[in-house]
Formats: C-alpha cells, structure tokens, sequence
C-alpha cells in the first residue's frame, strides 16, 4: 500500500504568513498549508502562536481563568481550569476534541487507507503537531520520516528489555528501554553544551519527539516478541499467537518499505503483511488513544517533567508510569481480567442479564471497582468506546468477549447509578479495546497497555514541542497544608502561616 502523492507546493512565505496570521488569530479554522517540512512549517506555526499568546497574557494577563476550592484541593484538581494544553480539550459530555475537532469528526477528515475505516496514524500526528488536516503528500512525508528512524534504533534498548526479569510489567520494560535511548537526545545536547537559545529549543524537542514516537512502535514490538507473546489473561502459557522469533531478531529488519506506520507495527508484531483487518484496527488504536487534554495523568507528567527542560525520553518516561496506573491506562488490563472472571462465575451459563447484575453487585459489595467505568473528566459514555463498539459489529460480531462487553454496558450504568457513589456511570475507553486486541490474537493482556501508550505518545510529546515553543515556564503550582486550611476557615489562633499565600 503506497500513500498517494499530491502535487508539491513551497512552504509558506513570510507573506504567505502575514495574511495567514488573521486565519490563525481566529484560532478555529484549520489551515493546510501545503508544506511537506515539517520543521519548517512548525517554524511558521510558533511565530504566529507566539504573538497570539503574547497578545492575551498582554491583554487578559490577571482575569481570572479559574477557582480552586479546597474540595478541588485535596480532590486531584478535578474540574479546575488551571493550565493550557495546545493539542487536544475534553468536553465532558462530548469527549475529546483534537485540535478543536470531536474526534469522530476527526476520523471521517483525516485521509484513510483505500477500502479501510480509520486514519493514518502518521496524519493524526500532523494534526496534533501542526493543527493541520494534512494533504496525502504530508502523510507520505511524515510516515518516510518516521520509517527512517524507526530502521535506526539503536541496540541498547533491546539489550535493556532482555535483562529484565521474567514477571517485569511490560510498561516498566517499555519505560527503562527507552530511557536507554535517552543519550541520544537532541535537546539534551543541546542543553548540556548551552548553544542553542531558548526559543529555538523546540526544534531538538521536535527531533526528540519524534525519534521516541518511532522508536517506542519498534520497542514495543520487541517487548511483545520477545518477552509477552505466549501468556493468557491470568499469564498461563498458551499456544503462540505470533511467529516465534529467533536470537538476534530485530523488530525494525521487519519493516515494510511501503507500508503505513499502523500496518508496520502490527507487521513487526507478527501479523502478516496482508492482514488489512488487524492493521485497521491498529489505525483505530493508535488514533483513539493519542491524546486526552492536558490533565490526564499520563498528560500532566510530560507537562510536568517536560516543564524542568528535561528532554522528551525522560518526560515521556513519566507519562508511561503514570498511564501504567490501574486507575489510568491499566484498566484496559484490569477490564479482561474482570471479563475473565465474569465467563468463570458464569460457568458456561448463558450471560443473561439477571446473572451479570449479580457478578457486577458482587464485585461492588467487595469493595471493588468496576473497571472501564468512570471517568475523572466525562461525564456521559466515552465516544471512544461506541467507536470500538462499531469496529466488532463491523468485524467480529460473533466475538464472545466483545459480546459480553456489549451485554455489561446494557446492565452496568443502572447499577452504578444505584450504588450511588459514581459520578459517571458510564464505560471509558478500556472497558472495549482489550477485547478487541485479543480477538486479534494478543492475548497478553499486560501488553495491552503498552498498546495504549504507543497511541498515547504522541499527544503529550506532541503537546510538549509547543510547551518548549512557547517557552512555557517550569510547573510549580502553591501548596499549602491542611493546618493552613483550618487555620484559613476556622481561625487557628495559633497557626502561623507561611507568609505567601496570604490567609
Ligand atoms: N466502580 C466502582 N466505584 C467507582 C467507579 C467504578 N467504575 N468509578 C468511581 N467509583 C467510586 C470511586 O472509587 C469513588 O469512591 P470513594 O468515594 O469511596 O473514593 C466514588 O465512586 C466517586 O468517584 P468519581 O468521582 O466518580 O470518580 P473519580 O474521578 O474519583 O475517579 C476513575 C475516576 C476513572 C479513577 C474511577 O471512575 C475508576 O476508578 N474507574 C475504574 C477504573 C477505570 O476504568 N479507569 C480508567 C479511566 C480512563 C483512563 O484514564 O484510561
């Protein structure tokens, strides 16, 4: 499969730039501009973002964007509005929007492969980075670039993965493997030898970013190749799902030259080359889980360490860690081995609605969650997950697991509802997309997060390249301490507060 080219145009001029300042202060209407560089379209991009930015510090500098109560306080700042994030904004009834597009809308204007359903994952990451739709020749550049240096990892990532133990989580291998690449980094250079200006500062971020996007795919194939693909949901050896891999094998010498990132990933996987399903459903994966606003754990931790000029490797380390949290990214896991014990409970019994309810009350008087359910910033179903739901019907109607997923959402909002203490009853995007890999055959359902990261990448690194172009200052938020508190609305007499803030 060859991305068709379109007709080359130069990239923009300053006077190209000029007239397009007005599209851009508008700030809703997407440009494409036709530039195949994406560096040098960036260029253009950060100049006029700048003065956008510049202009309302200037002129909106002290309003008030937000308030924290002291229930947001000890709460995990849920709802407070607190921070920018370029790359994507969660509407809580709506879901995510990227670049200011609902991302269904996203998936019908993105271009797509002929005869499939789902964007290039390459044009998604132009999106996010450039707030472009791009034209099919930006694709094919920005996926030639991202197969250059995918061929080019270097071994010690590998080498890493190998010494680890046996029940090492698939995500600690991902975070240690490439934060061994991390010598390699632009920005680090560049801020350790002191010769490149601030300002210029995203152009080694730009480098960086992409560089651990392609080279978390080809990792992430290695660590499922090597170190995960013969474990079941409770990790009982079954029969390999992938071609066994000799010694010495590398992910990257699979690679196909003419081959979309998404269908590259699964090839390297073990999918064959022709599997046009399962390359699909890749697409799907990789662009339903690339960004979720700013606050997301997994976000926040490359907001965060990103803020410090650490590079793109560490900052991303930390939103792998932070996705790797059961109550984050992890719940995709945790949602199969909530499936697992269901279809054991279930005994070969028919899944009628009587028998769910019982397990899903069970597993709530225990004390537990439900998994894929809830949200911390949604409030209504995650569209994420009606868009998964619409890949099995389409796919794989007879699949009992995406079948007994189908039947829980028919029971469990009502009960959350009933348990009272759920804010959002509804499922989240991990209460489908485990089932839906393993129909797939990757029944390692501990990797399953790690193809929630390999999607989830892009967005924060993508989001970090204008962290660094708009010189965003180090993140370090006031805290104060319970005793401030009661000493603030309950007048401690012998409290003496810090002196800033204020009581
Ligand atoms: N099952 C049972 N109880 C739940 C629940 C669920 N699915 N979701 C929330 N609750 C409970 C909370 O634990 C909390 O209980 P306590 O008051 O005893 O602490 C109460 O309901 C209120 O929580 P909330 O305000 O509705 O939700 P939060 O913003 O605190 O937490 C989340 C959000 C996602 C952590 C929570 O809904 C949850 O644990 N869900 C299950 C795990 C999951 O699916 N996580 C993935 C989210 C998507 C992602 O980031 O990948």
């Amino acid at each position: 499969m060859v991305i068709q080219d379109v007709p080359n145009t130069s990239p923009p001029s300053a006077t190209d730039a000029s007239k397009q300042h007005h599209v851009h202060d508008s700030s809703v209407k997407l440009t494409c501009s036709a530039s195949l560089h994406l560096d040098k379209l960036l260029e253009y991009k950060v100049l006029s973002q700048r003065a956008i930015v510049k202009r309302l510090r200037r002129d909106h500098g002290s309003e008030t964007l937000g308030t924290c109560t002291v229930n947001q306080a000890y709460g995990g700042m849920r709802f407070a509005t607190n921070m920018t994030y370029e790359t994507s904004d969660v509407n809580p009834y709506t879901g995510v929007r990227i670049r200011d597009i609902p991302l269904v809308d996203v998936h019908k204007r993105l271009p797509c492969p002929p005869r499939q359903h789902h964007p290039y994952t390459e044009a998604m990451l132009w999106l996010l980075l450039t707030s472009d739709v791009p034209s099919l020749a930006q694709v094919e550049s920005l996926r030639v670039t991202l197969l250059n240096l995918m061929k080019n990892i270097r071994p010690e990532a590998f080498r890493v993965v190998d010494a680890m133990a046996a029940d090492t989580h698939p995500m600690t291998m991902l975070s240690c493997g490439l934060l061994a690449l991390q010598n390699g980094s632009s920005q680090l250079r560049a801020t350790q030898n002191k010769d490149v200006p601030r300002g210029d500062l995203w152009r080694c971020t730009l480098h960086d970013v992409l560089s651990v996007i392609a080279h978390q795919i080809v990792l992430a194939a290695y660590i499922y190749r090597t170190r995960c693909s013969s474990h079941d949901v409770d990790g009982d050896t079954v029969a390999a799902t992938t071609v066994k891999v000799t010694p010495g094998w590398e992910p990257q010498n699979d690679l196909v030259d003419n081959l979309d990132i998404a269908a590259n990933y699964a090839v390297m996987m073990g999918f064959p080359v022709d599997d046009t399903v399962t390359h699909d459903l890749f697409r799907l994966h990789l662009t339903t889980h690339m960004d979720h606003g700013g606050g997301s754990a997994s976000c926040l931790g490359v907001r965060v360490v990103g803020s410090t000029l650490s590079d793109a490797y560490r900052a991303w380390s930390a939103g792998i860690n932070g996705l790797a949290g059961p109550l984050h990214g992890l719940a995709n896991e945790d949602v199969m081995g909530f499936l697992a014990e269901l279809q054991s409970f279930l005994d070969h019994r028919d899944a009628t609605p009587a028998l769910l309810k019982e397990f899903v009350w069970k597993t709530l008087d225990a004390g537990k969650v439900i998994p894929g359910y809830g949200h911390t910033t949604l409030l209504f179903t995650d569209p994420r997950f009606f868009m998964q739901r619409e890949f099995a019907r389409r796919h794989m109607p007879d699949d009992t697991l995406c079948n007994l997923v189908q039947q829980l959402y028919l029971v469990v909002p009502d009960i959350l509802k009933a348990h009272g203490k759920v804010r959002n009853p509804h499922p989240n995007v991990d209460a489908h997309s485990g089932a839906l890999l393993y129909n797939r055959g990757i029944t390692s359902v501990k990797f399953h997060t790690v193809m929630f990261a390999t999607s989830r990448v892009m967005g924060p690194l993508s989001n970090l390249v204008w962290d660094r172009a708009l010189c965003l200052p180090i993140v370090r938020p006031m805290s104060v301490t319970t005793n401030f508190i009661k000493a603030k609305f309950e007048n401690d007499p012998d409290y003496i507060p810090p002196g800033l803030p204020e009581l």
